[in-house]
């Protein structure tokens, strides 16, 4: 197991998908259960990822916008707080029931920016410099749709995307990017890190990827 995961940071995620064929259960590769993950995996498509802390976070909006900006960890904590409690679903098949999120509605840092009337989608981008999600813009101003700063009634950690993340609750976990850098108002959606490799862009949980119950709460 521990070989198998070494060779996947080396080689990418063309082996991450021959492990996948291996073992039926980790498609997405680099996994760990680490102890006290209350039974969370922890995903990073990259073998390591910078820390970023109060202090030096920045998320930036940016694109087809009319007005850039830029959002310090202290701006969005005196910021509404949103709170939500649904079960987590990684496409995988792990679940996580009634997990706390906290953080500001997507769409309120949408608005700030002022989204100009030909954007049609949201890309997302991570300071593990490899990674990238996107969502309609309709989608991106859902109001169960966070940019997270605390999980499981604490902040997020490093481990699992902090100390900013996505959270997409009505969709499958890999829509929830971890490490949350950039957001980038394009024309319309482009495919993210996964769903160049199959996943579906409409990551609704029990209705794309062809399984999976509607999570509860
Ligand atoms: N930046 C980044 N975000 C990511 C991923 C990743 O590898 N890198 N993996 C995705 C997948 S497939 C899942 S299931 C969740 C896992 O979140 P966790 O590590 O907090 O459990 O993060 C999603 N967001
Ligand atoms: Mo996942």
């Amino acid at each position: 197991m521990l070989g198998l995961g070494v060779a996947g940071v080396a080689a990418g995620p063309f082996l991450q998908r021959a492990v996948e064929g291996v073992t039926s259960k980790d498609p997405t590769g680099l996994s760990g259960l680490l102890p006290g993950g209350g039974g969370f995996r922890y995903y990073s498509v990259v073998g390591s990822v910078p820390t970023r802390t109060a202090a030096d976070y920045t998320l930036r909006i940016d694109g087809m916008v009319d007005r850039p900006v830029t959002f310090s960890l202290p701006q969005l904590q005196a910021m509404e707080q949103t709170r939500i409690v649904h079960d987590v679903q990684c496409v995988t098949g792990w679940r996580v029931p009634g997990t706390p999120f906290e953080g500001v509605r997507l769409a309120t840092l949408l608005d700030a920016a002022g989204v100009r009337a030909d954007a049609g989608a949201v890309r997302f981008s991570c300071f593990d410099g490899e990674y990238t999600e996107s969502l309609t813009l309709e989608q991106a101003r859902r109001d169960d749709v966070l940019v997270a700063l605390r999980m499981q009634d604490r902040p997020v950690s490093h481990e699992h995307g902090g100390p900013v993340r996505l959270y997409v609750a009505p969709m499958y976990f890999y829509k929830s990017a971890k490490w949350l850098s950039g957001i980038t108002l394009t024309p319309s959606v482009e495919p993210g890190y996964w769903e160049h490799y199959g996943y579906d862009v409409d990551a609704w949980v029990g209705r794309s990827n062809g399984r999976d119950d509607a999570p509860t709460g």
